[in-house]
């Protein structure tokens, strides 16, 4: 007698959280071929074990960012950082959006992210994730629990975004690769309260793969093939992502936390020459413009 052993398909693990394998939320591309990007909802109070609305409560009672000079240095504080700030400003015009950017203490200096419109200037508002605990532990717990296609990444970065009102929002784009850790996922925590969800459009080439409310303590997932970051060239099936506009003028505050394994860092020593001379640069331009002086300082 012959026995066919059958042979047992392997199941798939792309996303393991805690071992729990999460393949079964992955978002399907062109043609219904599974994407690397996953939509996984109530993550952060099923998984993370941390109340989303306890983070929303704890981003939204950081102060706002200012500088100010003490014995003739520049020292910047608090979190949100105003649109208004030269160093936020894209071609000089404002963001419609808040944001604040938190690095993990790691001796190598401050995680840096380039995107379109950045500004070495900007870093200097970047601060320590030992200002919010819970993004502290966000990052922590991500690094620690989550396996990658195999592989563990330290999540050391996290660009908080506040969409203040209906109309702030973010327009189709790919993340920059420069400064990703290659093949790590970039991970987007959505916090708002009911009603004030937004929609996520995901489009590969000219088609949306897919569109949908990002719900409170939802966990979406940009894995690296999908944003183009990840290490062996170029990738046709890249995958843009855009934040709507909200339907409709009641819709409110929504807070995302993205976050991601950077590989470059900047010492504080250069961050604080880069902001000192966009400082000049900057009082130098008003100085010519309006034959008044006016110190960085009280700018804003
Ligand atoms: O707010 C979000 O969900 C996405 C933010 C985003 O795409 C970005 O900051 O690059």
């Amino acid at each position: 007698m012959i026995i066919i052993k059958k042979k047992r398909k392997k199941r798939k693990q792309t996303v393991v959280f805690d071992s729990i394998n999460l393949d079964a939320h992955q978002i399907k591309g062109i043609g219904g071929i599974p994407s690397d990007c996953f939509y996984i909802e109530k993550f952060a109070d099923t998984c993370l074990n941390i109340s989303s609305s306890q983070i929303l409560n704890s981003l939204n009672s950081l102060p706002n960012w200012k500088v100010s000079k003490e014995n003739g240095k520049y020292v910047g504080t608090g979190n949100w950082i105003l649109p208004s700030y030269p160093f936020m400003k894209y071609r000089g015009n404002e963001l419609n959006r808040f944001k604040c950017f938190f690095y993990q203490e790691n001796g190598k200096g401050v995680s840096k992210y380039y995107y379109t419109g950045w500004q070495k200037a900007s870093m200097f508002a970047y601060q320590s994730s030992l200002t919010c605990p819970e993004i502290d532990n966000l990052m922590k717990v991500l690094s620690e629990k989550m396996i990658w296609k195999k592989n563990k990444f330290r999540f050391n970065q996290s660009i908080v975004t506040k969409y203040r009102d209906w109309q702030d929002n973010i327009g189709a784009h790919q993340d920059k690769p420069i400064d990703i850790t290659p093949n790590s996922p970039i991970i987007i925590i959505t916090l708002c309260k009911p009603g004030n969800e937004r929609t996520m459009v995901l489009t590969q080439g000219e088609t949306i793969i897919w569109k949908g409310k990002l719900k409170n303590g939802s966990m979406l997932i940009l894995g690296d093939k999908a944003n183009g970051t990840y290490k062996g060239g170029k990738n046709k099936q890249e995958i843009k992502h855009e934040i709507l506009k909200g339907e409709d003028p009641n819709v409110g505050e929504r807070i995302s936390i993205v976050v991601r394994d950077i590989s470059s860092f900047v010492s504080k020593e250069n961050i604080y020459k880069d902001f000192v001379k966009h400082v000049k640069v900057i009082e130098n331009r008003i100085m010519q413009k309006t034959g008044k002086r006016v110190n960085y300082e009280n700018l804003i």
